[in-house]
């Protein structure tokens, strides 16, 4: 039999030292380039496999600070933001080791150190569990006695600069003993007055362990097991964004010392092999809904990092290509759990006292793309975090709304509360914004986020999301858009309107009238209330208003290139603004909109115009953005072209997705891009290898997802689906085109006559399968 090959990330070098604890800069080597991330949604880590001093950095996603431009120069663009929790420091003193590898095992969810040192092997595990809340460290010999280390966990950024700079963001914090094997780790964070803890528990069989000074002293061990537990007084609730006083905001939340004390105690108590059954369980079972292989397994061998720069000195790699796919999942499932924050823009990931951007969930596209890839790729829960975030910011981002009409459109307001919701660009867990004064992006922010709501459900078919949440989520949009919007000449425009981050001539962002990015949300949100309220037997009387104008909105206007207008009043493309600007944003209604699609040609030849005309050299996400249109536009070879270009330019070495800096949302915008290259659904059928470019001629993926509750393997040979295996979850229609009549089977049973002018069609039932053979 064939050896089965793990996904797995290795290296034969531990992270190298680059100025690791730099706040002041930016640095990007060190921390971003080579640590390797677990993690369980609630916290983050990044192991680094050192054999001197091993290095494991902590991140909790409630550590903030309020995002502001600095007075400090030396701080890169921005001060405050995320928070790095604690680096946890473990004295090994094994620097002359041989045979050593550090791995990242995908399908398990942890991160492995094994290396040789004087005759003895060893071993380091490293995983954060879910099911159990805590991280666990194992180190492990092949000798009896031979564990002794020192592990000094510190807490970093404490005497802030900000504190210099007076700005509030004060941070404290303190090492203690809890007990003989047992490490407090406790402070606040004063701005939004977060009280914060971590306990460290030193579990050795044989040998001795002892605390001092901070410090857990463990001694001729024959293995050892390190538990981590860690909180914050944070809680998502309405009242964390309405509450104006930050000081005010986690006022009456309990503090954390209860509830890390038992996990702490809980986890403890059960035994390393039953917590690594229990993580391995939970992670493999969401992992493994997806198999992707496109071929070059031999590739399997060859380290991490010198495949990339193989690949970037032009020896491409299918391996590596379906590693990256799968690394986003990886990623989701470990930075965003239900129960917990959603993926912010750094996943769950931050080693600095000022994250880059604040790691904040930045809504004019770079959260949305987190989501891209949840459902097709087979993780559908792991989107519940941002619903459960946006049903806590849904009463001030209706606050917003009644603020906006009264501000703009004062003849349409209505009693507080019912003037819809909208939210600006920037959000975290501790605000969001609003859309009062225009900056650079338009209140087609808040329908760009809404269609994640629709979209959950189009894959899933869950009628309580819908019913409970998501059809509430979508009409309250579409009640602020009737309002905000202004008729002008027969149309309904929003005014003020901005293309995401575009500038004029002026060199200020460019602020106009119904530009395609808003006007495009503003139909996309329309449609999908109004297929929602069908959907859920409603009939109230804003679906009449959106009736009446949706049909004048001119989301997509053809220009003199023959592109897609960014703005109503361009004539040629790039006109107005920067031709090259990573932003794409006119092109929403091709992806993730359906507006523009095989079903109306015109408009899809425009986008391609537009496409071309933007160029494909761009940063992290924006990269990832070109993949996902190209793929929707029906261009294999150009979506093929992203691919490379984003492993070649925008791939670190630990896969992680730089724009620059590291912004995760590369990586998922990857995974959601590569998964519509072989499976798309939104025109109302299942299309396979929709966008499979001739360097993926032969291979196989299975439990990819499709709008409408189905789930799909395929297999390809020399370009051309020899077989597709569907699961109906939900019932109903199913449509697959296949250019090629075909053989179907329907729960195993041969049904004929269901092959008609390109496409299967038939009634499914829940859990009926259908099988897709080629005719040979
Ligand atoms: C948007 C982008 C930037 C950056 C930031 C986090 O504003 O335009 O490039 O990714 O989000």
């Amino acid at each position: 039999m064939k050896k089965q090959i793990r996904d797995r990330l290795f290296y034969r070098h531990p992270a190298p030292a680059v100025d690791d604890f730099c706040p002041y800069l930016m640095e990007r080597r060190g921390w971003e380039r080579y640590s390797l991330p677990i993690g369980n949604g609630f916290l983050g880590a990044t192991v680094f496999g050192r054999l001197e001093t091993e290095r494991i950095q902590v991140t909790e996603n409630s550590m903030f600070n309020p995002y502001c431009f600095p007075k400090d120069k030396r701080v890169h663009m921005c001060a405050g933001g995320l928070n790095n929790l604690a680096e946890i420091l473990i004295d090994v003193n094994h620097a002359l080791a041989t045979d050593y590898e550090r791995s990242l095992e995908l399908e398990s969810g942890e991160a492995r150190v094994v290396y040789r040192y004087e005759g003895v092997r060893y071993r380091r595990t490293a995983f954060l569990s879910y099911p159990d809340r805590v991280l666990v460290m194992r180190f492990e010999a092949d000798a009896p006695g031979m564990i002794t280390l020192t592990v000094h966990p510190e807490i970093p950024f404490v005497r802030d600069y900000n504190e210099a700079v007076g700005d509030g963001c004060g941070k404290t914090g303190e090492v203690t003993e809890q007990d003989d094997r047992t490490l407090l780790l406790r402070g606040v964070m004063e701005y939004f007055d977060i009280h914060y803890e971590a306990q460290l528990r030193a579990i050795p069989q044989g040998g001795s362990v002892f605390s001092s000074h901070g410090r857990l002293y463990v001694e001729r061990a024959d293995a050892l097991t390190l538990i981590f537990a860690a909180g914050t007084n944070y809680r998502l609730a309405p009242s964390v964004f309405m509450e104006k006083d930050p000081k005010k905001k986690l006022a009456g939340f309990p503090d954390p010392h209860d509830t890390v004390t038992s996990q702490l105690n809980a986890a403890c108590e059960k035994s390393y092999e039953e917590l690594y059954r229990r993580h391995t369980e939970d992670f493999g079972a969401l992992y493994h809904r997806v198999r992707l292989r496109l071929g070059g397994e031999a590739d399997a061998a060859v380290p991490t990092d010198e495949l990339l720069h193989r690949y970037q000195e032009g020896r491409e790699s299918r391996y590596l290509e379906a590693l990256l796919y799968q690394y986003g999942r990886y990623l989701l499932i470990s930075s965003s759990r239900p129960g917990g924050l959603p993926a912010n823009l750094q996943g769950i990931w931050n080693c600095y006292a000022s994250a880059p951007w604040s790691s904040g969930y930045w809504h004019n596209v770079n959260i949305q793309m987190n989501y891209w890839p949840s459902c097709i790729a087979g993780l559908p829960e792991l989107f519940l975090p941002y619903a459960d975030y946006a049903k806590a910011y849904m009463p001030q981002a209706k606050a917003f709304g009644d603020a906006y009409v009264a501000k703009y459109n004062p003849q349409n307001l209505s009693a507080p509360g019912e003037n819809g919701w909208t939210i600006g660009t920037g959000a975290w867990p501790y605000q969001i914004s609003n859309t009062l004064n225009l900056s650079h992006s338009g209140p087609g922010t808040g329908a760009f986020t809404s269609l994640l709501f629709w979209d959950y459900y189009d894959y899933t078919r869950d009628e309580a999301f819908l019913r409970d949440f998501g059809y509430a989520a979508l009409r309250d949009m579409s009640v602020f858009f009737s309002k905000a919007l202004c008729e002008i000449n027969g149309k309904f425009l929003i005014k003020d309107s901005a293309s995401p981050e575009q500038r004029g001539p002026d060199g200020n962002h460019y602020h106009t009238t119904g530009c395609a990015f808003d006007q495009q949300m503003v139909y996309e949100n329309y449609k999908r209330t109004l297929q929602a309220a069908e959907i859920l037997g409603i009939e109230e009387p804003i679906l009449d208003v959106i009736r009446s104008q949706i049909d004048r909105l001119d989301p997509v206007l053809i220009g003199d290139s023959g592109q897609v207008k960014e703005y109503r009043e361009e004539h040629f493309y790039g006109e107005i603004g920067d031709p090259k600007h990573r932003h794409i944003s006119h092109l929403v209604g091709l992806y993730p909109g359906t507006l523009i699609s095989e079903t109306t040609p015109e408009w899809m030849a425009a986008a391609r115009v537009t496409l071309q005309g933007r160029g494909d050299k761009s940063t992290g996400w924006a990269a990832a953005h070109r993949l996902c249109l190209w793929t929707r536009a029906k261009c294999p070879e150009r979506a093929m072209g992203m691919v490379r270009s984003m492993l070649k330019n925008n791939i670190l070495e630990n896969l992680w997705d730089t724009h620059p800096p590291f912004q995760i949302d590369g990586n998922f915008g990857y995974t959601a891009g590569v998964s519509e290259m072989l499976l798309q659904s939104q025109a109302g059928y299942l299309d396979p290898l929709a966008a499979l470019p001739a360097e993926w001629s032969d291979g196989q993926v299975s439990g990819i997802c499709a709008r409408g509750g189905f789930c799909a393997d395929l297999t390809w040979k020399s370009g051309r689906l020899t077989g597709m295996h569907i699961v109906s979850r939900a019932g109903g229609e199913l449509r697959v085109r296949t250019d090629e009549p075909v053989q179907v089977r329907v729960n195993g049973k041969r049904r004929t006559g269901l092959w008609e002018d390109g496409f299967v069609s038939l009634q499914t039932a829940p859990g009926d399968t259908v099988d897709i053979k080629a005719k040979d």
